[in-house]
């Protein structure tokens, strides 16, 4: 018998604490009904990751939030990549993948290591100590001050960006709950901007929306293709990385020792940010589509159906990790989910661990502790755990 829970994961009290949701799926067994929105979910660390391997029998051209694509229609065109199947998705992926890999990257880090340290001397100037929000002082104003000007974005009109992500990732919930009904009025705007943005007349000569268009130039994508690739950089790309680099500073700020640790051998920032994206999880879940009949567990789950993919639970799951929920730096956290795994995982997680690690070493150097000074305030969304404000006290 497949367990049914009579929980709501977009709910407003579960998505401030969806801590004990995570575990009632986990323990409810393998797969678990959600009659709720006439679904389903897998929680597991061992099921997530079967799920996310298995592209062929769980699709994500059908969406990957509750939103069926076969049978609704979607609020915006689907992502090529994220709501995308092979072979369709094999050309934006590779194109992506060089373009945000590693190597070529090499040329972005001494010119982020160098803003990272001008945002950080801006911030404590000459004083011993400054009290700081640190949501927009640290965790948003990075990212924005690199980002998108590494994608060619103009100057004007980047207000728009955290909105419509937060939009965006909001729409993978239930398109009737709060979030999304207060979000639909000022969307047309912010996604109109978006939109013009990803035309090739309005990136800068040198930036990944060029490098985007130059694919485009060799053939490797068609030109009807190449602005919905940049536009997932303008939506995946920036909510994330805020919401990561937010992760680890509170991670950092309530666990005892941690600051000390990495002052000790600065060398741990990686592993830093890996660890708080297994113990945060900011994106905390899509869903996949059933192609067809699957077995999961021991119980079958029909042909068309949506299946919550829960990266969060899995990244807690006592299954896998000794002491889940300990934000630990002498862990390995590699094998989290937090960036997915499989053909879809994260193409973009070189640029948010070139960010994350940038501004920690930066912080490392001129910080030598950090605590919080009030209670955070959480941000809700229906796909990220977030924060609102996170007041520190950084002592120099
Ligand atoms: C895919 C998380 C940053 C672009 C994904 C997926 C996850 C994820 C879980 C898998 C989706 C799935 O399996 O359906 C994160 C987190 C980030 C982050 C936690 C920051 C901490 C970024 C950045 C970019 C980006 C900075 C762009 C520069 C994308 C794209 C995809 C993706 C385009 C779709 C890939 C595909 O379907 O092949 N991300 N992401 N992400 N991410 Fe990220
Ligand atoms: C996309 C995309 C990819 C990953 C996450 C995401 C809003 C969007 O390709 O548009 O969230």
């Amino acid at each position: 018998m497949t367990a049914v829970l009579d929980l709501d994961p977009f709910a407003p009290d579960v998505l401030r604490d969806p801590l004990p949701a995570q575990a009632a799926l986990r323990d409810a067994g393998p797969l678990v009904r959600l009659p709720r929105y006439d679904t389903w979910a897998v929680a597991r660390y061992a099921e997530v990751r079967a799920t996310l391997s298995n592209w062929q029998d769980f699709e994500s051209s059908a969406g990957v939030g509750l939103t069926n694509f076969r049978t609704e229609t979607p609020w915006r065109p689907p992502s090529l990549l994220l709501e995308a199947d092979p072979p369709g998705h094999d050309a934006p992926r590779t194109v992506l993948a060089k373009i945000l890999g590693p190597r070529a990257l090499r040329t972005l880090r001494a010119d982020w290591v160098a803003d990272a340290d001008a945002l950080v001397d801006d911030l404590l100037g000459a004083r011993a100590e400054v009290e700081v929000d640190a949501v927009p002082a640290l965790a948003a104003a990075f990212p924005l001050r690199v980002f998108p000007d590494a994608v060619g974005l103009r100057p004007d009109g980047r207000e728009h960006l955290l909105p419509y992500g937060d939009h965006a990732f909001n729409a993978f919930g239930p398109v009737d709950n709060a979030l999304v009904l207060a979000g639909n009025a000022t969307m047309p705007e912010h996604a109109g901007w978006v939109g013009e943005q990803c035309r090739r007349e309005n990136l800068a000569p040198v930036g990944f929306g060029a490098d985007i268009w130059a694919a485009a130039d060799r053939g490797d994508l068609t030109p009807e293709q190449a602005p919905l690739v940049v536009r997932s950089l303008l939506t995946a790309g920036v909510d994330t990385t805020v919401h990561g680099i937010g992760a680890l500073l509170h991670a950092l700020a309530v666990t005892p020792g941690a600051w000390a640790a990495l002052r000790a051998d600065p060398s741990l920032v990686r592993v830093a940010f890996d660890e708080a994206v297994r113990w945060e999880s900011p994106v905390q879940a899509f869903f996949r589509t059933t192609v067809r009949d699957v077995v999961v567990g021991d119980a079958v789950l029909p042909a068309g159906e949506k299946v919550l993919v829960f990266f969060a639970a899995a990244n807690r799951d006592p299954r896998r990790w000794a002491d889940p929920d300990t934000f630990d730096l002498a862990r390995d956290p590699s094998g989290h989910v937090g960036f997915g795994m499989g053909i879809h995982q994260c193409v973009g997680q070189h640029v948010a661990r070139l960010e994350a690690e940038s501004l920690l070493t930066a912080l490392l150097a001129r910080v030598s502790r950090l605590e919080l000074t009030g209670a955070p305030v959480r941000h809700l969304n229906n796909t990220l755990r977030s924060w609102e404000s996170l007041p520190l006290r950084l002592t120099v």
